[in-house]
């Protein structure tokens, strides 16, 4: 039996090796990394209750390597590929994301490890889109896209060799794990020369400047990575001192004391020189890379999600326009209004069925295993302290969001519209495979969790 390096073990050396690569090609992020480090710290020394939630759930210990990166690709070869690829770190695609509506012509999922055990070696994760080439209403220009993506290779050859390998072997050793990092990692390295001349990128940045983006460039580049911060309007708030502007709405829910799902900020972090293929030297620009913070909370059930989406769309029917600089006031002021409807308190949200838990026996129900007496449904258990409870952190990304993040970093002149619906089919098809529910795989993490907690205090079951 040979020995593989684990899966898991692979991703968190490639999450590793790609921060490391990031902050030598994007300074900021190595100062957002450091304010993130000073918030978390101090959010973990004043908040014992927030520090003691995450002890609970192990959060502690991946919260300071936690990241998620964004990469764009042009063809479904890439994209099947690629989910070969982050297959090989143990990481499958989760969810489907439609940004067309939002005006941005990709659809997107997220390769991410699936399990609570292997998120917790190491949760990195990133939000992969696909470009829609078919929706370029200019056909000269589709067909330059089309070329030039077609001759492109964005996988180095041993990359290839050793994703074949492990996918006939089952498996790498620790010499090709270590040399996968390595050529992997070539796939998101910035490349300062185009494969176009200027006048043909010019082309394509009118057309949409995420065209260019993809198709104009050797490799889908990774274009963000994203800290998790227990406190992201302290960071917002603080990003000015290390020289850092963030845009002027934090995405997602408004602040809570007990967090749901995702909130989001980004920044401009890059103005890249480029060398087009007609020039000698680097004389051209891009902007392609920006940085983001994010906050997680409570992953929601389709009752809670549905509850959050209703809230969502009311405070942003309520604003005139798009969320921007000039009405952020009032939109945060519609989102606390609209979001008081929901419950900021974890037994309610338990007893209304509007986010997942895990579940824990704790020392006074193991030390009440013995007790003809004692209670025996989950409820019960929780009312006697036997059974304590912590939500299950959103492993996700959420599109409204997406598509603002899209948006704020693309410029705010690229909203276009485009016809025709959701394509979840054709995603699949490019993929090579179908994408993984998120809901399923929360409800399986709950049960699992409920599962163990039963086993623990010597009961049939529990739920
Ligand atoms: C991805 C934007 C979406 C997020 O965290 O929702 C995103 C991209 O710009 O490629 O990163
Ligand atoms: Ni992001």
């Amino acid at each position: 039996m040979p020995s593989f390096v684990s899966p898991d073990e692979i991703r968190a050396r490639f999450s590793r090796a790609m921060s490391d690569m990031y902050k030598q090609e994007v300074p900021l992020y190595g100062a957002l990394l450091e304010l993130v480090a000073e918030v978390n710290d101090a959010v973990m020394a004043h908040q014992p209750e927030i520090a003691r939630a995450l002890a609970w759930t192990g959060e502690t210990q991946r919260l300071a390597m936690e990241r998620h990166g964004a990469i764009r690709v042009g063809t479904a070869e890439e994209l099947a590929t690629i989910a070969r690829l982050f297959a090989v770190m143990g990481m499958q695609p989760v969810g489907y994301y439609d940004l067309t509506p939002a005006g941005v012509p990709v659809h997107s999922t997220a390769f991410r490890a699936v399990h609570e055990q292997a998120l917790q070696v190491s949760p990195f994760r990133v939000f992969t889109s696909l470009l829609r080439l078919e929706l370029i209403d200019n056909p000269p220009l589709r067909e330059l896209a089309e070329t030039l993506l077609a001759r492109r290779q964005i996988f180095t050859p041993r990359a290839l060799q050793l994703i074949d390998r492990c996918e006939r072997e089952g498996g790498l050793n620790e010499q090709d794990a270590q040399d996968f990092v390595n050529q992997a990692l070539e796939t998101f390295r910035w490349h300062h020369d185009a494969t176009v001349t200027s006048a043909e990128y010019q082309q394509l940045h009118d057309q949409h400047r995420l065209i260019a983006d993809v198709v104009a460039f050797k490799g889908p580049h990774i274009n963000h990575l994203t800290p998790r911060t227990l406190d992201i309007d302290a960071v917002q708030a603080a990003m000015p001192t290390k020289g850092i502007t963030p845009k002027a709405v934090i995405e997602g829910p408004p602040p809570r004391k007990h967090p749901i799902l995702l909130r989001q900020t980004s920044f401009k972090a890059l103005q890249e020189k480029v060398a087009f293929t007609d020039q000698a030297t680097a004389g051209g620009s891009h902007t392609a890379r920006f940085g983001e913070i994010e906050q997680r909370g409570a992953a929601l059930t389709p009752k809670g999600r549905e509850l959050y989406d209703r809230l969502l769309n009311q405070s942003r029917d309520a604003l005139a326009g798009f969320p921007s600089e000039g009405n952020a006031g009032a939109y945060m002021r519609q989102l606390s209004e609209h979001f008081s409807e929901f419950p900021d308190d974890l037994a309610q949200m338990r007893e209304q069925g509007l986010a997942y838990f895990r579940y824990f026996a704790t020392e006074a129900g193991l030390a009440a295993r013995a007790q003809p007496d004692r209670p025996t449904s989950l409820q019960g258990l929780i009312d006697a302290g036997h059974v304590h409870f912590e939500p299950l952190v959103y492993e996700d990304f959420l599109p409204v969001s997406a598509a603002g993040i899209f948006q704020s970093n693309l410029g705010d002149d690229a909203q276009s519209h485009y016809l025709g619906g959701s394509t979840q089919d054709a995603f699949h098809q490019a993929l090579g495979r179908r994408v993984l529910d998120e809901l399923e795989l929360y409800a399986q993490s709950q049960a699992r969790s409920l599962h163990d907690c039963a086993e623990q205090l010597g009961l049939e079951h529990l739920g």
